[in-house]
């Protein structure tokens, strides 16, 4: 039954009438829906960091949650021992990437060498156990936050020193993800921002950030990595004000610097709704760019006003997520990592089995759902009917260019006064959605 885990079974598919907390309800993954199965279509991940390391510390007080799996924290025993914990939790979830920080990986060392050589070490009994299993690393990431150095940033650094460190800590972290053969390299700027503009060039951090993300693509590209660069939006937290604050600005940012081939956003749900938007908002405005590439699936709490990484459980959330990723065509090189964590009181083990239950029987619904919402065609064609105005006529030599101010003013002149332009109905469009919602009769292949 495992080492780490001797009172969990493997966690099966038994249905939405089953009883047993540890068995999926909806999450059914050879269940073949818009052509793929579950599996494919939802990539489901697991951060290492949450899953693997966090204890439930916050600021009033110290952890909850036994992560130590047997071994003195902060050795390289309790990183193999994190390394075999781990591998036994997806197998009996059948989760089948994972995605990490460097730190995550292996404890760091003052000296940056001796560090470099841990993950040299421990990425080695990575791939090790992933050659004799079936699991794959999603995305790798340097944490270029936590680390006193980076009290001001890392790219955004005003010392050049720390920006080398910063350079260092993406070469190793991009040698370890083509060595697991990840599919995405992850840049989330968690102290690139400012906390007063009084003490901050603006302009240079960014210009640095940039010069630092194309020395990335650069080593990345040459040692192999063919997969996605990714940044990852977030407006605040834990500076007041971060420059990745939302998809817009990363989508801006990326193409002003001449880097929009190379990278394209990883979104995260509880990250767009403290900008203000919504999860589907923040998926839109990637996917019209082209550059939804990975998603961080997790859930705010709407009374809190920060990061709270819940795991999911809003099934229309989930569904209206789902609704975004198939309209662009589902995942290629990113999938659904559950950026998430246990609540402080859920501190058990199995309640971190029961999280994942919950996040991926979301999520699935969330997919059936959205499949359904898709089939059905009353969404789709709502809109398309919205705008049929410039289908012909004058509103097809808008689209098409033809129009000018003077062709459109002497058409509204000779129109006088035009009519409203159609409700917009909402409510009958949310009635829609409940009733898919609330309707068994999914036919998703
Ligand atoms: C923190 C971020 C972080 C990134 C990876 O809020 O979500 O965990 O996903 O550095
Ligand atoms: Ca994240
Ligand atoms: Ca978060």
């Amino acid at each position: 039954m495992g080492k780490y885990f001797p009172d969990i079974p493997e966690i099966k598919f038994e249905g939405s009438k089953s009883l047993n907390p540890l068995a999926f309800k909806f999450y059914d993954p050879d269940r073949v829906v818009l052509g793929k199965t579950m599996r494919e279509q939802l990539k489901f991940s697991m951060a290492w960091w949450h899953t693997l390391c966090a204890t439930g510390t916050d600021m009033f007080g110290v952890g909850t949650s036994d992560k130590s799996f047997g071994a003195e924290e902060g050795t390289m025993e309790h990183a193999r021992a994190k390394v075999d914990a781990g591998f036994e939790f997806m197998e009996k979830l059948g989760l089948d990437y994972f995605c990490a920080h460097d730190v995550d990986l292996a404890p760091e060392d003052e000296d940056i060498n001796v560090t470099n050589r841990r993950l040299d070490e421990i990425t080695d009994y990575i791939k090790e156990k992933m050659d004799s299993s079936n699991k794959k690393m999603l995305w790798g990431t340097a944490n270029l936050f936590s680390n006193p150095r980076y009290l001001n940033g890392a790219g955004s650094s005003n010392s050049a020193d720390v920006y080398a460190f910063a350079a260092a800590q993406i070469k190793t972290a991009l040698d370890f993800t083509v060595k697991l053969g990840g599919t995405g390299y992850v840049f989330w700027g968690g102290r690139e921002g400012y906390e007063t503009l009084l003490n901050t060039d603006m302009k240079f951090e960014q210009d640095n950030i940039a010069r630092l993300m194309h020395m990335a693509v650069d080593y990345g590209r040459k040692i192999g990595f063919k997969g996605d660069f990714y940044i990852e939006p977030k407006p605040k937290e834990p500076m007041k004000h971060q420059y990745d604050f939302d998809a817009a600005t990363s989508i801006e940012f990326l193409r002003r610097y001449g880097l929009e081939k190379d990278f394209k956003l990883n979104i995260e749900a509880n990250h767009a709704t403290l900008a203000g938007h919504t999860f589907q908002h923040d998926l839109r405005v990637a996917a019209d760019a082209g550059m939804l590439g990975s998603v961080d699936a997790n859930q705010g709490d709407y009374l809190l006003g920060w990061d709270t990484d819940e795991f999911p459980w809003d099934v229309y959330e989930a569904t209206f997520a789902m609704y975004e990723i198939l309209r662009a065509g589902g995942f290629k090189t990113g999938g659904l990592n559950f950026d998430a964590k246990n609540r402080r009181p859920s501190y058990a083990h199995k309640d971190m089995f029961m999280s994942f239950i919950l996040g991926m029987d979301t999520f699935a619904l969330g997919l059936i759902k959205a499949a359904s919402l898709l089939r059905d065609g009353r969404i789709g064609e709502f809109v398309n009917q919205r705008y049929a105005s410039y289908k012909d006529g004058i509103g097809k030599s808008i689209v098409e260019g033809s129009a000018t101010l003077e062709s459109l003013s002497n058409y509204a002149g000779e129109l006088a006064k035009p009519d409203l332009p159609g409700s917009g109905q909402e409510e009958y469009l949310m009635s829609v959605i409940n009733q898919i919602m609330f309707t068994n009769d999914d036919k998703l292949a």
